[in-house]
Order: C-alpha cells, then structure tokens, then sequence
C-alpha cells in the first residue's frame, strides 16, 4: 500500500518547497525540442509552453552556462517580453531567441536555464533547455526525410525484413492505437503497403503480437515472415497482399518455442548454418531456465526441429551470456551469421560441426576496435554491410541520449575487429552523422535500423527521435563507393 505523510507534514513540505531556491517538481516550462542552429546564425525557438502555475503575476527571467555565450539571448512570455511582471493565466507560450556566434565548431552546446519568481520574490518554478551548434559529419548522405507526422514517421516501432520479396527490405510499423503498416521504400519515399487501418484483427490478427516479432526467412522461400511470439507462438507468411497464419503453437505451453520465450526467455533469428536450402533463417531459443537451443522450421512448414541445445549445460561456452545473446552479422564473410554475446566480455560463437564454437572475445579487453566495451546502457550496435567494398556486414556503434556525440564503424580485420569511418576522425569532429544529431536536443527515444531500402546499394540507416511535438524520421546513406566503412 502507498503510504502518505500526514496533512502536517505535506504543508511543512510545501513551504519548504516555496522558500528554497532549488525545486523538486517537474519543470512548469517545458521546450519541445532545443535549438539546433549554425554557428553565426540567429534562431527563435517557439516550442516553449508554461503550464501548471496558479493565476497570477509572475517575472520570468533567464541565465545561461555552457561553451560559449548565446549573444542577445531573449525570452517572452504569449509574445511578450520577459523580464518585467506579467498577468499568467492558464498555459502560457514561451519563445527563446538569440544569436549563435559565429566561428563555433559544431555540436558546441549552452544549456538555457528560466526562472519564474511570484510578487513576493519567491523562485516558483526552474526550467532548462538547451542552444547547440549544427553541423554536419562527413561520409553521409540524406536520402529521404519524413515531411508528414501521419506516415511511417508516426509509428513507435519499426520492424525490418523483405516480406514481399522484391530484393529490398520493408518497414513494417506497429503503433500503440491499433494501427500496423507496412512501408516500402519506393520513388524516394517511405510508400504505404499493406495495412490494418487500424483494425487489430486483420491480417490474422498479427497485431497481437506487435511486441515481439522475430523476423527471418524461416522457409527459405526468399521472403522474411514474421513470428509473434506472446502466450501463443505464431508464424505470419506475408501472401497475397496480408498476411497469413503458419505454423502456431495454439496456445500449448509444453510447445518448445513457447517454452524457450516464456517467463523472461527469448528466440532470435538469423543464418547461423548453411545446410540446404542455405538461405533459410535458424531461430536461437534461450529459455527462462538456461537452456540455448537452435531451431529451424521443417520442410513442410508445419515444426521446428532441433539442430542443437546446450540442454541446460551450464558448463558450454555460452551459457554466462544468456541473458545478452543476439544475431551478431556476417562479419567474416563466410555467409553465416555469428551469435553475440555481450556480458562483461563481449564474444561471438559461431555455428561449426553442430555446436557453437567460441570465436573472437574481448577476453576482458574495456574496448572493441577503440570502442569502449560496454557501450552505455543506451547505445546502439546494429549490424549490417553498409559499404560496396567488401561483401560482410559491419559493426555500426552509435552512442544514444542528451549527450552523445560518437559513431563508429567497425570491420572484422582477421584477428580482431579494426575501426574505419568514425565522426571523430574528422576536424573539427561534429557530434552527427551526416546532419542527423547524435545528442537528443531536448527529444528523447533516439533509434536507429539498418535497411536495404534500395536494391544493390549497401544498407541504408534510418533514424528517428521522439520530440514532444513531432518526431524527427530521416534516412542516410554512406556517400563514398571506395572507401570501407
Ligand atoms: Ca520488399
Ligand atoms: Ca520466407
Ligand atoms: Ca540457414
Ligand atoms: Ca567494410
């Protein structure tokens, strides 16, 4: 049960709260996103909205802090001046405004901090947001930027696989309302496909399970399906133009990839063996309990079959990273994928003579390639072949959150992975890739894929930010045919 403080105690809280100059309650201006403007530049910065005060007079007032100084840095209040009492009823509109020096180099930042005082003096309320400098990172184009908030954009989740087969992949979207779309990247643009229209029973009713897809061409037939996995286990076969049910588990908990992804298990997909038909994707189950067991759909279509399982052997290479294993790419260009592991030692196994072997391991090391092992909490490490000049997939790590500021890429070099494009081997080092931001600026929830969006071209990134107003939905792709990222 929650407890409460006594009424007493709450007052004597509310005072304190009143008298002392550092608040604990949520910041009662909130900007949408923060200034990301050119060094030499000036900006308006419109997205600010106060909310939550009572009626009444209020002055509002600025400071700054930060690696450089925002030149006629200003505030207003419903359009209106700051720095002088005003009459504030009900929310108010806030805008920030000023001049970004010039001869910065890129990704510079100032945070903004406002002060709202009553009559009597007293600070009120805190807030911040944020004035950086933008800039661009060599090696990458833009391709495509979302125009609309209602298209692929608008979808809190994207999951990636070639589901009709044409040789590029799809992006098929899962919002949190009942929609699920999917969207093929044709004429330059992020096109509507197939969709539910909001209807979480059609297309078999695969919206069920939005949170856990697993996407592999699981019967080699050239096109990914998608495997829900909830307290039903269900393989979707896009046909016809919907998609279709497979192979389920209907609901039996003594089914094996129900009970390898039941109660904190996991299944991942990838092509881990080249047995015949060498396309066909496995599925790597780690079961609650311990147990890692690689399955691959039958010829009919109709089971899994075994190929392999530790059997809860505590003592194989793998089992101290099963609660961090996941599809690591073909990054020796042998045409199989290895699985990553990435504990305290990040290690790859791969699939040879019917187990999985230990392959290349951080042994300990605190870096991969020059990365920092572990990356932050956040980080990002995809895993796809974004240049022309070598047939395997690389090791793309791109730092998340307010402050983030490194990408690099990685190739397997034989012995151990090296690193090739980096935004910091650049001077002066700008904190984006291509013009794409790597710290939020006041958004949040920063994802990033990797698609083949176009046919014959290396893998294109997608990213996306969450901002209060809007989100943020660009594409990129690598600009240098010759050089190896
Ligand atoms: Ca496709
Ligand atoms: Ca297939
Ligand atoms: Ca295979
Ligand atoms: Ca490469």
């Amino acid at each position: 049960m929650k407890r409460s403080a006594p009424p007493l105690l709450k007052l004597c809280a509310l005072v304190l709260t009143l008298a002392l100059p550092s608040l604990s309650h949520a910041a009662l201006v909130t900007f949408c996103s923060g200034v990301l403007a050119s060094s030499g530049q000036s900006f308006v910065n419109y997205s600010g909205t106060s909310s939550g005060l009572a009626s009444g007079m209020y002055r509002m007032t600025l400071s700054q802090s930060g690696s450089f100084t925002v030149q006629n840095l200003q505030g207003s209040w419903n359009g209106l001046a700051i720095g002088a009492f005003q009459p504030i009823t009900g929310s108010a509109t806030v805008s920030l405004s000023g001049i970004i020096p010039s001869g910065l180099p890129p990704g510079q930042s100032v945070t903004v901090t406002l002060f709202i005082h009553n009559t009597l003096g007293q600070l009120v309320d805190q807030s911040t947001t944020t004035v950086s400098v933008s800039g661009q990172s060599p090696g990458w184009n833009k391709v495509w930027t979302a125009t609309s908030q209602g298209g692929v954009a608008a979808y809190a989740k994207h999951y990636v696989g070639d589901f009709d087969g044409d040789g590029t992949e799809d992006l098929l979207g899962v919002d949190t309302n009942g929609w699920m779309t999917m969207f093929h990247y044709r004429n330059g643009d992020w096109q509507w496909g197939w969709s539910n229209n909001g209807s979480p029973s059609a297309g078999g009713g695969i919206y069920d399970y939005r949170n856990n897809l697993v996407i592999g061409d699981f019967d080699g037939d050239g096109k990914d399906e998608a495997l829900g996995v909830a307290s039903w286990v269900t393989l979707f076969h896009f046909d016809n133009g919907t998609w279709n049910w497979g192979w389920s588990s209907y609901g039996s908990t003594s089914d094996q990839l129900f009970a390898h992804s039941n109660g904190g298990g996991y299944l991942f997909s990838g092509n881990f063996d080249l047995a015949a038909p060498a396309q066909k994707d496995e599925l790597v189950g780690v079961s609650a309990s311990g147990w890692i067991t690689l399955f691959r759909l039958n010829a009919a279509g109709t089971g899994w079959d075994w190929l392999w399982s530790t059997q809860g052997n505590t003592a194989h290479g793998m089992y101290g990273y099963r609660h961090h294993l996941r599809n690591g790419g073909d990054t020796n260009g042998d045409g199989k994928e290895e699985v990553l592991g990435l504990a305290s030692w990040a290690t790859n196994f791969h699939y040879v003579n019917g187990d999985f072997a230990w392959g290349w391991s951080t042994y300990g090391a605190n870096h991969i390639g020059g990365v920092g092992y572990p990356q932050g909490p956040h980080d990002a490490l995809l895993t796809g072949n974004i240049d022309f000049v070598d047939g395997r997939d690389e090791w793309f790590f791109i730092q998340r959150g307010p402050t983030a500021s490194w990408a690099i890429t990685e190739d397997w070099a034989g012995s151990n992975f090296g690193w090739n494009w980096s935004n910091h081997n650049f001077t002066p080092a700008a904190p984006f890739i291509g013009d794409w931001p790597l710290a939020n600026n006041g958004g949040s929830n920063a994802s990033y894929l990797l698609v083949r969006a176009v046919a014959g071209q290396p893998k294109h990134l997608v990213a996306r930010r969450t901002f209060c107003s809007h989100r943020d939905m660009r594409m990129y792709v690598m600009n240098n045919p010759w050089a190896n990222y």
